[in-house]
């Protein structure tokens, strides 16, 4: 299927595509999280959920496959870097005991993806503990050995995490496209900038799209 795309059509073919969704996880999306521990207002990433939730379950019924990401670190920090952990001043660092656990630590909580949006049996699940999902992951052999060969991406954030992903992805040889409305930022500036970034220069990186474009193609 072709989807009318920004900057020009996105070749969808369903079989060889996965839903990629990055970080939807609670320590971005709720209180109390690493998102908030570094003065970020959460509220805005919460309102691209139902936009979110709306295209999952639509991949769901196409049988599409899915994945999912989450920011996540051992709980002993060996594959944190102290670059990493003490970048910035944030309230409460990697791996420090918040109120919904440890941050960004596998198995805590707040690092578990948003129950909206929770994986189902048969989805992969990916802890990544960059910011890329390509970085030191399984994603490629699992995307290869289903021969996939395009990405739809959703999540957050815009410009940290899901255009890290899409870099990565986009140097592997992975047509990518984001949905517009199911991706946010803590900077609503970050957000358009970035999109113009994915898509500047013919596709420099991927396209982009509203994700009633994409639904509408899929009925
Ligand atoms: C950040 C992410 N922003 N998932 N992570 O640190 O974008």
């Amino acid at each position: 299927m072709q989807i009318k795309a920004t900057p020009f059509p996105f070749n969808l073919e369903p079989a060889r595509t996965a839903l990629v969704i990055i970080d939807m996880q609670r320590d971005f999306i709720e209180p109390g999280g690493f998102g908030e521990t570094l003065g970020n207002d959460v509220s805005l990433l919460q309102a691209i959920i139902p936009a979110t939730q709306k295209v999952l379950h639509a991949w769901r019924r196409q049988g599409g496959l899915v994945i999912h990401t989450r920011e996540s670190h051992r709980p002993d920090l060996a594959d944190c870097p102290p670059a990493k952990r003490n970048r910035g001043t944030p309230a409460l660092r990697i791996g420090d005991q918040g109120p919904m656990g440890r941050i960004l630590i596998a198995g805590e909580p707040g690092n578990q993806i948003i129950e909206a949006l929770a994986p189902i049996e048969g989805e992969v699940v990916i802890d990544k503990p960059g910011k890329g999902a390509f970085y030191a992951t399984a994603l490629h052999g699992e995307l290869q050995r289903r021969a996939i060969r395009s990405l739809v991406f959703m999540g957050v954030t815009t410009e940290v995490c899901v255009q890290t992903s899409m870099r990565e992805a986009n140097d592997r040889g992975y047509d990518c496209l984001l949905l517009e409305d199911c991706t946010e930022s803590y900077f609503p500036g970050f957000k358009s900038a970035a999109l113009e970034m994915i898509r500047a220069q013919g596709a420099i990186v991927g396209w982009t799209a509203p994700s009633a474009i994409l639904l509408a193609a899929m009925e």
